[in-house]
């Protein structure tokens, strides 16, 4: 079952070792070839040679999406154009995107480390794989798609949208491995009803999903739905992409490539390294990277580290589920809250649906959450009654959660938009007029 078992299950002393030798060649490759390490390095007093430990990386500063978006697009660049071979970017929603290139050996490096998450999660030679994410310049359909061919399995590449299609190629070819975002699979899975497409109907057995978080209560869903087991993986463009972590079958937690990418875990205020096993902002570094290595990437997302070897023999370092990003965090009324824990609430309750949607506003200086919830059955709104004991309840759990009053709205179903990528989950209008 094991992919690079002799890689995978590698001894914590071992592998340190090989992480300090990499990140010295990662240091003196950056500080000789972009600038912008050189000044940042020189700036704190450290040269290639200052690193002699693993800890010496937290003499390192931190970069951050904005220090990529100063340098766009090829300011971080580590190799001459000539020897970059692709180009991603992140779909940012504001600005310009943040570019990343890769050489030859880094595409190789980041099939071989998706080819090993997709075995952890118990994908094989034998699947016929639909990627129902978008391809193009987002990281997560080529990242699969290479990832998937690597270990020889049959890839479909469908791309994201035409969700109708989607279903009959599903049932015609066989496909036995779903990828997408999990909120994509889900619209996909109420499509397949529509058309009468039952799980018998279906091969799928295996779902990749990634790209944004879900909870366990969605999981559960999207393995109810489809018959399957649901897994999770996690990445980004400026890292890599998907490839990052994933989960093995145990789902427990998402194995990091510990040999590629260091992680540290840090105070998202203070930016002190934290303990192992303390919640906080996770921060990556590459150490095998060619056309784009990062030092120390803040990547806003708040999780924790697992250092205790897992159930199916990997020794590399698992990181929790994404309990939401320092950045999606909602401040309301001075208390933080993170879509996850409203999700959390809905997916936990009788009659709505796991479409959500929260709107947040401002009135003079007080900020007010609203959360529309879609309702599974359109019958329910003309009983009001009803409908009145539901929103309450809502009101009722998503305070003894959240801390806070929320207002709630049911609405009728399918009227909450659907999303194909990333799901949009916050509208925030506080800032409009
Ligand atoms: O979303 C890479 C990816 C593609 C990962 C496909 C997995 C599968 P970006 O578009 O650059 O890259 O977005 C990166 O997405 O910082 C997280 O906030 C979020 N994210 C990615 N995976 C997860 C996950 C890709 N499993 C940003 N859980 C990251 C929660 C996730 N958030």
């Amino acid at each position: 079952m094991f992919f690079e078992k002799k890689v995978e299950c590698m001894d914590r002393k071992e592998l340190e070792q090989v992480q300090l030798a990499r990140l010295k060649k990662t240091v003196q490759h950056v500080y000789q070839h972009v600038p912008f390490y050189k000044e940042r390095l020189d700036s704190v007093g450290l040269t290639p040679e200052s690193i002699t430990s693993l800890t010496d990386l937290q003499k390192i500063p931190f970069t951050t999406k904005a220090d990529i978006r100063d340098t766009y697009p090829y300011g971080l660049f580590a190799k001459p154009l000539k020897k970059i071979a692709r180009i991603h970017a992140s779909s940012g929603t504001t600005g310009k995107p943040t570019v990343v290139g890769y050489t030859k050996n880094d595409l190789d490096m980041w099939a071989t480390i998706v080819a090993r998450l997709i075995v952890a999660a118990g994908g094989s030679e034998d699947d016929i794989a639909q990627v129902a994410f978008g391809y193009g310049l987002f990281t997560g359909a080529f990242g699969l798609h290479q990832g998937l061919e690597k270990l020889g399995a049959t890839v479909v590449p469908m791309s994201s949208g035409n969700t109708e299609k989607q279903i009959m190629v599903m049932k015609d070819f066989g496909s036995t491995i779903l990828v997408g975002t999990p909120s994509y699979a889900l619209h996909m899975s109420e499509v397949a009803k529509e058309m009468g497409v039952k799980k018998g109907d279906l091969k799928l057995r295996l779902g990749l999903f990634g790209a944004e978080g879900h909870t366990e209560e969605m999981r559960r869903e999207l393995e109810e739905r489809w018959g399957i087991l649901a897994t999770e993986n996690y990445g980004m463009s400026e890292i890599i992409g998907p490839g990052v972590s994933g989960e093995c079958k145990h789902k427990k937690g998402m194995h990091i490539n510990e040999d590629h990418f260091i992680p540290e875990i840090i105070n998202p205020e203070t930016g002190e390294v934290l303990p192992l096993g303390e919640k906080g902002e996770l921060v990556l570094t590459t150490i095998t990277k060619e056309g784009f290595p990062i030092l120390r990437y803040r990547t806003k997302d708040i999780t924790w580290l697992m250092p205790e070897t897992c159930a199916c023999g990997r020794t590399m370092m698992r990181m929790a589920k994404v309990q939401g990003r320092s950045d999606d965090m909602m401040i309301i009324k001075g208390v933080n809250v993170f879509p996850s824990q409203i999700e959390g609430v809905l997916l936990g309750m009788a009659h709505v649906g796991p479409h959500y949607q929260i709107i947040l506003r401002r009135k003079g200086f007080t900020d007010n959450i609203e959360v529309l919830v879609e309702l599974f059955d359109g019958s329910l709104l003309e009983k009001f009654s009803e409908l009145e004991k539901l929103e309450k309840s809502i009101r009722h759990k998503l305070h003894t959660v959240l801390g806070l009053d929320a207002k709630v709205k049911l609405v009728e179903p399918k009227t909450i938009e659907r999303s194909m990528g990333k799901a949009k989950r916050v509208i925030d209008l506080r800032d409009e007029k």
